[in-house]
Parts: structure tokens; sequence; C-alpha cells
């Protein structure tokens, strides 16, 4: 058998594959998860060797023969609990020589070693925070990597000096990390905000999950049960079923408690890491300028049920004013057409 016979082969093989993955997927309606209602998780291990990027490492490394097993369901790298100071005399220079190792060009990386099983854009909105970005870049990479993720982190930047809006920016993030790449799940995250446990995976669930539910600011537990706030990964049909994030909450708060209640609306639950593997630093600060308290935040919120189906995902309108490629990030930098 020469080579192009056993490409012909690989590749049919693949078509059969994915033939077989859309069928599989049109019997079982468009936002369900494999695995979730009990059926073999089979089908998540296809997708996963089912991507573009792996037909065509497939196909143009097929006389070594190496493709990649898939990464084991517990990365087998993991500390537990870790020490997180944040040490202002800490440069960008030190975060680059201990970060910066296999990544790619705006802060891409996969594991060298096996095919992961968890395609992740980590989405930070933000704005005048590089010192607390400094010191996410400085833990969060390392984390990610033992983590086993194949991941992308996608820093949205505000444009101008109108009200903040976490919420339309998350929007942004999901829209702009899929024009790169085919991730199927999204870690939105506060800059400020890093893990103290690496066994809290930065990876999806089968119900949204609540990441930060043990934050140092909070005393390590939730402000309130149906907190929402901090760090949340949904995968892009759990996103897509709730009409993404409100693109109208300008200023600070209730934006993360109107996602919560587009999740409950769309009957799914939120799940949580315990309070242990939960726990989150927060770097300390003052409010930000441009940043008040929303006014208008409790009867937006009332209405949250009526409004969800016309604000959202289907009606995010926005402008790139530029993408800044750095080797431990994407920067996005947008105009969200704030109010005057
Ligand atoms: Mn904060």
């Amino acid at each position: 058998m020469n080579r192009r016979h056993l490409r012909l082969l690989l590749l049919s093989a693949v078509a059969l594959l994915s033939c077989s993955y859309w069928v599989a997927l049109w019997r079982r309606g468009p936002f369900r998860q494999a695995g979730s209602d009990g059926s073999p998780a089979t089908l998540e291990d296809l997708i996963d060797s089912n991507n573009a990027s792996s037909i065509i490492s497939i196909s143009s490394s097929v006389v070594s023969s190496t493709v990649l097993p898939p990464c084991p369901a517990d990365p087998p790298g993991l500390v537990g609990p870790m020490r997180v100071e944040f040490d202002w005399r800490r440069t960008m220079e030190d975060v680059r020589r201990g970060s910066s190792a296999g990544l790619r060009d705006g802060g891409r990386y996969s594991p060298p070693d096996c095919v992961s099983r968890h395609k992740v854009a980590i989405i930070i909105p933000f704005r005048d925070r590089h010192e607390h970005l400094k010191h996410w870049l400085y833990y969060l990479h390392p984390i990610l990597k033992r983590q086993q993720l194949d991941y992308g982190v996608y820093v949205i930047h505000q444009h101008g000096t109108t009200t903040f809006n976490r919420a339309k920016l998350l929007n942004v993030g999901f829209v702009e990390a899929l024009k790169e790449y085919a991730y199927d799940c999204f870690v939105f995250s506060d800059v400020d905000l890093v893990p103290m446990d690496d066994r809290n995976v930065y990876r999806c669930h089968g119900e949204p999950r609540h990441m930060a539910s043990a934050m140092d600011k909070f005393g390590f537990r939730l402000p309130y049960k149906t907190y929402f706030g901090g760090v949340v990964a949904l995968t892009r049909a759990q996103y897509m079923l709730i009409n993404g994030f409100s693109n109208t909450y300008w200023g600070w708060g209730a934006e993360d408690d109107d996602m919560y209640k587009r999740i409950l609306r769309r009957k799914m639950t939120v799940s949580r890491p315990d309070s242990k593997v939960g726990m989150y630093k927060m770097v300390r600060h003052t409010r930000d300028a441009h940043n008040e308290e929303n006014p208008h935040a409790s009867s937006q919120l009332s209405l949250t049920a009526v409004t969800m189906d016309n604000d959202g995902i289907n009606t995010l309108k926005y402008t790139v004013k530029r993408i800044d490629k750095d080797q431990l990030h994407t920067m996005i930098l947008v105009d969200i057409h704030g109010p005057k």
C-alpha cells in the first residue's frame, strides 16, 4: 500500500466518522450533550478526534504515523492546593519566563503528547487592569497546561471611557474566539481571580458551571445561594440555549444574576466545585472609574424572562478596533457602542 492509498483510507475513515457524528447529533436534537442522558461518552471522544486540525495533522504526518492518543480523563500532573501571592515586584518578564513555554501566538496551547478532551476559550472582560492581568497570566498558564486543555486566552478590552459592560464584553469574546477556532467550551473569568487549587479544571460540564464557589473576599463561601459571578464555564450549546448574556447591563452589578436566571429559565441547573476545590484569591482593588453601580439593575432583573429572547447573542452589535497577538494572550480592543 503506497502513501496515497493510506491517505485516502484515512480520509474516508474520517469522513465516515464525521457522517455518523452528524447523524447522531441530528437524532439527539441540537442542544443535547453527549453522555448527559446516561448514554456512553464515546460521542465526545469521537468529536475530539474528529476536528479539522487533527484531520490535517493525520494526513500530513501519516508517514511517521504518530497519531496522539486522547489525554487521560483525569490530568495526571495536578498538584491540588496552591499558594497564591500577588507579588507587586513581579514583572512581565518574570511572567514570560515562567509561563510562555509551549505557548503559540495569542496565548494558545495544546498538550504536546496527547489530544485534549476540551477545547476551551477563556474570555476575560478588561479595561485598565494590566497589573491584574500580569498576575492572572503568571498563575493561570501553568495551571491550564497541567490541566491538559486545548485552550486560548482572550482579553476583551472595552474601548473608550463609557460605562463598563462586563456581560456584553463576554458575548463579544464568545463570538471572536469562535472565529479563530472550534472551541466547545467557554470559561468567562474576571481578570483579578486566581484559583487556589488546580483540581478546579477550566473545562465544561453537563450543566453550566460556577467555578468561583469560594472566593476569599466572601470568606471562602458563596455570598448567596444563587451567586453566579467571578468565573463560570458554559459549553457552546449551553450558552446558545440561553441566548448568551445580556447586552444591557451598563455599570456594576446584577449581570451575573441575569445569567443565573437565564439558565433556570432554560431548565438547566448550575454545578459547582466544593468549597475547597473552588477556592479563589482576588487581587485587592478599589472600584474602577466608569463602572458605577447600575441604577436599573433590579428593574432589569425582574424582566429577564421576557427580555432574554431579544437581548443577547442574537442582538449583539460591536466594532473591533484592533486585535493584538501577544505570546501570552490575544487582546481584542472593542467598541461596544456604550450610552453617551
Ligand atoms: Mn474584583
